[in-house]
């Protein structure tokens, strides 16, 4: 029986990377002197990398061979890391970005349900809380029964850790819950936690292999903007009535 839905946070419960930790990231480059610039395409390849620190580490290590680490290269990433969510939340609490379609409209009719819902992601906790205050209301933070976001597990996604820590905090096992991701890294750590994965796909992973999921969407849908269904012909809306036949099926 279901009891819980389980929510990536970034590309899933709103398009952060590309207007979001982008921006952010170069802000954090720039207030340092670092002539690091993402652009929307490079971003694209960095996103390989889940977490913000790993990411930075990668793209020195792969596209900067030119780069001069310096000694104190470890303290720098984790500076930079703090910067760069100082910009980010603030970005967030100065306008704000949307929640995806249907994001809201399900969690509300999963918690008149009486259904759990849970956060499992690599992005700093900071940055959740931020997301869900500023994107869908002050007391979001406290719909959510877990926020398993960050650091709190050493691997993160695609490693199945962050998902079996959140499970293990709800007391639930994974076929009582159900998985909603955007990445080929988030499924990949959602199916090896064993949870059963709804993907809603955007630019950055539409041509991600998303092998096994219940379903592939445009988005969750809304009452007149249906999702559209990338792994067979379908559109319609996600909720409970139709997230439970799927399961079923
Ligand atoms: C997305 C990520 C994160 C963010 C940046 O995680 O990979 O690294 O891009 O966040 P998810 P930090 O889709 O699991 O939410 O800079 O805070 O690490
Ligand atoms: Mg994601």
């Amino acid at each position: 029986m279901l009891k819980a839905l389980l929510f990536d946070v970034d590309g899933t419960l709103a398009d952060t990377e590309r207007d979001g930790h982008r921006v952010a990231f170069n802000a954090a480059f720039r207030d340092y002197g670092l002539d690091w610039d993402w652009d929307v395409a490079l971003y694209g390849s960095l996103l390989a990398v889940t977490g913000g620190k790993e990411r930075m580490r990668y793209y020195v290590d792969s596209f900067r061979p030119d780069y001069v680490k310096p000694v104190d290269f470890d303290d720098l990433v984790v500076e930079l890391h703090k910067t760069k969510t100082r910009h980010y939340t603030r970005m967030l609490a100065e306008g704000g970005i949307p929640l995806r379609p249907g994001v809201k409209r399900l969690l509300d009719e999963a918690r008149s349900a009486g259904l759990m819902l849970g956060i499992a992601t690599t992005t700093t906790p900071d940055n959740v809380t931020a997301l869900l205050q500023h994107s869908l209301a002050p007391d979001s933070p406290d719909w959510f029964s877990v926020i398993a976001a960050g650091d709190i597990v050493p691997a993160k996604k695609p490693a199945p850790d962050i998902y079996i820590w959140a499970m293990e905090k709800l007391d639930l096992r994974p076929e009582q819950c159900v998985a909603f991701e955007d990445s080929r890294n988030g499924i990949r750590s959602s199916q090896a936690a064993g949870l059963r994965t709804v993907v809603t796909v955007n630019d950055y992973t539409r041509d991600d292999d998303f092998e096994g999921a219940v379903a592939v969407l445009s988005d969750l849908g809304e009452p007149g903007a249906p999702y559209r269904r990338l792994d067979r012909d379908e559109a319609g809306v996600v909720d409970l009535a139709r997230l439970k036949n799927w399961l079923q099926g």
